[in-house]
């Protein structure tokens, strides 16, 4: 049997991450997968995470087995960070999975049990998993123009010319905010044009949030899932913890299914909790229930909001000094960009030769289609990055 096995592609973000351990040189900076970094180049446990994993080890008298769907204190909390008040917590139906590819990976199959016949519409780019985990699936997908190569911004007109074909039951998948791999973000009136079409034509949102709080804040970033939410009558919901609670090896996610008819809701939380029956039965709590301890105690709350937006204003920070070093360098503002986007992410616009070249002659790991992540820099390696980019005539 195992003969008919091909090897199958790399992950090319997961290939760096190796290539990189494998450089010699000293002065090599890491661009590539999107973990958090602080200035020292360390991961940090957060510290209101670190203090409920101590009080958990101290109060927690079982490791029995959760429900199917987790423990429904998490999605609680869950959705009342990511949602607020858009909805009634009575049209949510949410199930925990592993990790927010794991909400992707149940949400996809949620849409095939649905409508076998389902086009998902991906944004171009879109995050690689996305594309590669539809493809398994053997699931039709439909790419729509995204990222304006020229403004390094979002290509609204092309985005809704090419979701003009999008059909009642198809699915249009939308990064809630930062944009992974290129920054670039919807502005509230585009992400009203989104719903006013989706409502026009019957397709359903599905919104992938992955970086709650590290683009323009907790609640900003949630603005755009929150209008879908609330205006659309069907919407998938699938949300990560790895980041924003700095608890990526946990599996911390939770798929949503948000329904405006009342008599949906038990049906949809059964093939929730059907899904995470026959891919895995229970999905993991341990990094739930942190997320759950830190979200319902006011004091580790607070400290963690304090936290995470420290993460955010230092990335922001690296983006306004890199944009500024650029633009002494080339003496031009085509770089500006680089401080308008926002989340871990940029997509530089170099081509791949350009990319070999920085990282050949400098050293510089960004991935091939010139994404950088801003948390692997710091205040001394940004001007070593801006010089790179000139030198290899971005
Ligand atoms: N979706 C996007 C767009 C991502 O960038 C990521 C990566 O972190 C995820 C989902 C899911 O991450 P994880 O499975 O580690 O929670
Ligand atoms: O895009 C990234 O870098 C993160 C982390 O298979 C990641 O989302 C990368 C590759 C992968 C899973 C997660």
């Amino acid at each position: 049997m195992f003969e008919a096995l091909k090897p199958q592609p790399a992950d090319k973000i997961l290939a760096l991450m190796q290539a990189y351990r494998e450089d010699p040189r000293d002065t090599k900076v890491d661009l590539g997968v999107g973990v958090y970094k602080d200035a020292s180049g360390h991961t940090p446990i957060m510290r209101a995470v670190k203090a409920a994993e101590k009080q958990l080890w101290e109060v927690e008298t079982t490791k029995s087995y959760t429900g199917l769907a987790g423990d429904p204190g998490y999605a609680d909390v869950m959705i009342d960070l990511i949602l607020g008040d858009a909805v009634p917590r009575s049209t949510v139906a949410a199930a925990a999975t592993p990790g927010g590819t794991g909400a992707c990976r149940q949400g996809f199959d949620l849409i095939k049990m649905a409508n076998p016949k389902a086009r998902v519409f991906v944004s171009n780019p879109t995050w690689p998993n996305h594309l590669s985990i539809l493809k398994h699936m053997n699931m039709e997908m439909v790419p729509y123009r995204y990222f304006d190569d020229e403004t390094r911004g979002v290509d609204c007109d092309g985005m809704m010319a090419d979701l003009a074909n999008v059909q009642a039951g198809d699915v249009v998948l939308l990064h809630g905010c930062c944009h992974n791999p290129t920054g670039a973000n919807l502005n509230l009136s585009e992400w009203k044009l989104v719903v006013e079409h989706l409502n026009k034509t019957g397709a359903v949102p599905m919104i992938d949030i992955a970086y709650q709080g590290f683009g323009d804040g907790l609640e900003e970033d949630a603005q755009g899932v929150r209008l879908v939410a609330g205006n659309c009558p069907e919407v998938l919901i699938a949300a990560s913890c790895s980041k924003n609670f700095g608890i990526y090896r946990e599996r911390a996610g939770l798929l949503m299914a948000v329904c405006s008819d009342p008599d949906r809701g038990a049906l949809n939380q059964q093939t929730l909790n059907f899904l995470n029956r026959q891919n895995y039965s229970f999905p993991p709590d341990h990094g739930a229930r942190l997320v759950t301890m830190v979200l319902n105690d006011p004091a580790l709350r607070a400290d963690w909001a304090t936290e995470l937006e420290e993460v955010r204003l230092s990335m922001l920070g690296l983006r306004e000094q890199l944009a500024s070093e650029l633009q002494r360098l080339s003496g031009s503002d085509r770089f500006g960009f680089i401080a308008q986007h926002r989340g871990m992410f940029s997509r530089l616009g170099a081509s791949p030769d350009q990319v070999e070249a920085m990282r050949r002659d400098s050293a510089i790991y960004m991935v091939g289609d010139s994404r950088l992540n801003i948390a692997g820099l710091n205040a001394s390696t940004v001007p070593i990055l801006a010089e790179a980019i000139i030198k290899a005539g971005v």
